[in-house]
Order: C-alpha cells, then structure tokens, then sequence
C-alpha cells in the first residue's frame, strides 16, 4: 500500500515535509528523453550532461549501493526519487530501480517524476511497482499553447511535431493521471511557468489536473535558455499571482528547491552530492524536472 497524501505531507520534503526537515535522494538513472521541451538543452556530451545537470547516468545496482552511502552521511533522507535527467518512463531503468530499492529500503518513499508521455501506457506499471508519490511536468493543457513550449515528441518511434505532437501528449498526461490517482498514488503536477506562452493558462491547468486527480501544484520558473532564451523569467509577483490562481483549485507546494537530477540531502538546507557521486560536473543552472 503506498503513502497516502496524509503520509506524504509529513514525510516527504515535496508533498509538505519540508517542515519535518525530510530529505532526499535524486538517482540519475533514466538517460534519454522522448519530448522536446523549448526551453531545454538535450545535448548530452562528456562535458556536461544536460538536461538535468547530472554527474553520470548510474545502472539500478550503482543506484542502490548509493542509496547505502546516502543514508550513512544523511539520515534524514526518506525519499528515494528519480527525476531524469531524461524522463524515467522512456526506458526500464527507473522501475528496475526503484523494485531493488523497495526490496532493500523498504521504509523509503519511492518517488518518480514523468513527462508523462508515456504514463496512459504505462500506469500499470507505475502501480505495480509501488511508486508513492509520482510528479508529471503539465505546462498546458491547450495544444496550441503547448506547441509553443514543446517543439516535438518521439511516440513509439515516429516524431510528431507541433500541435499534433503536443494533443498526444497532453491526452497521455491527462489520462495517466487519471490512472495513478485513481489506484491511490498522490500526484503532483509540476508546471514551468512561461510568463507570456502559459501565464493566463495556470488557472486552466491547475483545474484540468486536479479534476484528473492531482493532489498538489507546483509552479517552476522558467530559466530562459535554447529556444527560449529570449523569453522573460517570470518575477515573483508572477509566481505569486499564478499560485494565488492554481489554489482556486488544488493545494500549491512553495517550497520547490528546483534540484538536480543528481541532489542528495534535505531541500534547501543540506547539499550531500558532491561526498556520494564521484564524478561531479558544472553545475550550471538548467531545468530540473523534480
Ligand atoms: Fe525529487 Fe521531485 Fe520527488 Fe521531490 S524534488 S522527484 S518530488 S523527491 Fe521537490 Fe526538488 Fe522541487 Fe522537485 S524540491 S525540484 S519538487
Ligand atoms: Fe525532456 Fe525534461 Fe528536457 Fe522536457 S525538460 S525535453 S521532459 S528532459
């Protein structure tokens, strides 16, 4: 049985333990991606590994050994996520992870965060595994609006550009979500916030996905970059308006720490990477799928 909502908002720094001073532990397990978000850098090359900003890409067993070490240095790790750098549904390697995990660690929270493309597809397995708590990055709902943040998806092997693409997509997180949330796992729905592509769309979002399911809404701020390089960050009061928006309609998580794909301790008060993954690359400042 996984962690209600209730569990979560004690225990998991992203569903309201924060206050509880509960960590994490992100394993960059899930290499490829299969969409290609505007505003994120795909390139992968032995400089940098992006999107995500990961050391490496570890196999299952690496990541659990890891886990081992994590919890040693940082007890108050209780959540085990994976968060990319690619998207965790486009191969096994999240799930492999995450059922050696639940063998090993069984006290912790498994966390997996998506795009979602393939959730319709693969809820079963999102269930089957015994995730907790599972986040899908929803920027629109209005494939117009959403082939402007999206420029094309891989689906089952055909690229499919623009509005086509983008209606696949948004069909696929809506429905998966749907899914999940009806088999008990708590969902957060994560959107970047482009300030003129979806900033009048939040309300809308925030509707659709709590309607589907959801239970908590958390809103990133776009770092201009690639494609939208030219595009504005939102300013706080943004955020704040957009917040004040979504919590017509689901409950808004504001403590996002917008972590790596590799972080390891508490959100925004312990930083442990550097001690558990060797090889540590530029940090820069990139999408974080959380
Ligand atoms: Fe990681 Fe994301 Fe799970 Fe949290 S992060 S996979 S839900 S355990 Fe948390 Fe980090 Fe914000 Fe994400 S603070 S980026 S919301
Ligand atoms: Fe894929 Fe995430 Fe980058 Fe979007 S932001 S292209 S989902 S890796």
């Amino acid at each position: 049985m996984s962690n209600t909502y209730k569990d979560l908002q004690n225990s998991h720094p992203c569903f309201g333990g924060h206050k509880n001073n509960a960590g994490r532990i992100h394993l960059p397990v899930s290499p490829g991606c299969n969409i290609a978000c505007r505003f994120c850098d795909r390139t992968i090359n032995d400089v940098e590994e992006r999107p995500g900003v990961t050391s490496k890409i570890l196999t299952p067993e690496e990541a659990s050994e890891i886990v081992g070490k994590a919890l040693d240095i940082c007890p108050d790790i209780k959540v085990a996520g994976i968060a990319g750098p690619g998207d965790t549904l486009a191969s096994d390697n999240a799930f492999n992870t995450f059922r050696i995990i639940k063998g090993k660690y069984p006290d912790l929270i498994k966390c997996m965060s998506t795009n979602g493309l393939l959730l319709n597809e693969r809820a079963q397995d999102v269930i089957d595994v015994g995730i907790d708590s599972l986040t899908v990055t929803v920027n629109a709902i209005d494939p117009k609006i959403e082939a402007k943040l999206n420029s094309f998806i891989i689906y089952h092997g055909k690229k499919i550009e623009g509005e086509e693409g983008a209606k696949i997509l948004i069909e696929n997180q809506l429905e998966g979500i749907r899914k999940v949330a009806a088999a008990g796992i708590t969902v957060k729905v994560n959107t970047v916030l482009v300030p003129d592509i979806n900033g009048e769309h939040i309300e809308d979002i925030a509707k659709a996905v709590s309607a589907a399911g959801a239970k908590i809404y958390n809103i990133i701020p776009l770092i201009p970059q690639h494609e939208l390089k030219d595009q504005t960050a939102p300013t706080c009061k943004d955020i704040e308006g957009a917040r004040l928006k979504a919590s017509k309609y689901i409950d808004v998580f504001r403590h996002c720490q917008h972590c790596r794909a590799d972080a390891v301790g508490v959100p925004g008060k312990s930083e442990f990477g550097d001690q558990i993954y060797q090889r540590r690359l530029n940090a820069k400042e990139t999408f974080s799928h959380g």
